[in-house]
Parts: structure tokens; C-alpha cells; sequence
């Protein structure tokens, strides 16, 4: 089991955050999530043989938030600056 802590941008209340905790949770592979609005993050916990980090981005820009991929270990896809 994996635990990956992802940026979450574009809640804005309470409501938010259970959205996108439900969906997280409903993603094949996740074991558990938890979503705080005021820190923009959620955590989560995977098997890493059943998701991707970036299969946890993906859920959460369906919903419309952003999700940045971040935190320790290679990022599924390297953010450029424009350049
Ligand atoms: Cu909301």
C-alpha cells in the first residue's frame, strides 16, 4: 500500500472536498482518501499495482480541480514552464 499527497487547487468549500474525496475513495485501487480544503491537499492510500498516481490526478481533474503532480519521486509528467 502507497500513500501519495497530492496539491489539490480549485475548492471552495466543504463540498468540494467530499466530492473529491468520494471519487478518490471510488477509484479502483484506493483504499482510502482524505481530502483537507484548507491545506489543498488530499492523501491518499493506494495499491500501487491497482493505481497510478496519476490515475488519482486524472479523478480529481474530472471533477474540474486542478492536481498538480507533486511530492517526493518522479512525477508522472514534468511539469514545463512554458519553454
Ligand atoms: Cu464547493
Amino acid at each position: 500500500m502507497n500513500t501519495v499527497k497530492l496539491a489539490v487547487k480549485g475548492m471552495t468549500c466543504a463540498g468540494c472536498a467530499r466530492t473529491i474525496e468520494r471519487k478518490l475513495r471510488a477509484t479502483p485501487g484506493v483504499s482510502n482518501a482524505r481530502v483537507d480544503l484548507a491545506a489543498e491537499a488530499a492523501t491518499v492510500d493506494f495499491d500501487p499495482s491497482r493505481a497510478q498516481v496519476a490515475d488519482l490526478v486524472a479523478a480529481v481533474e474530472k471533477l474540474g480541480y486542478q492536481a498538480p503532480a507533486s511530492g517526493p519521486g518522479p512525477s508522472p509528467q514534468a511539469q514545463g514552464n512554458g519553454h
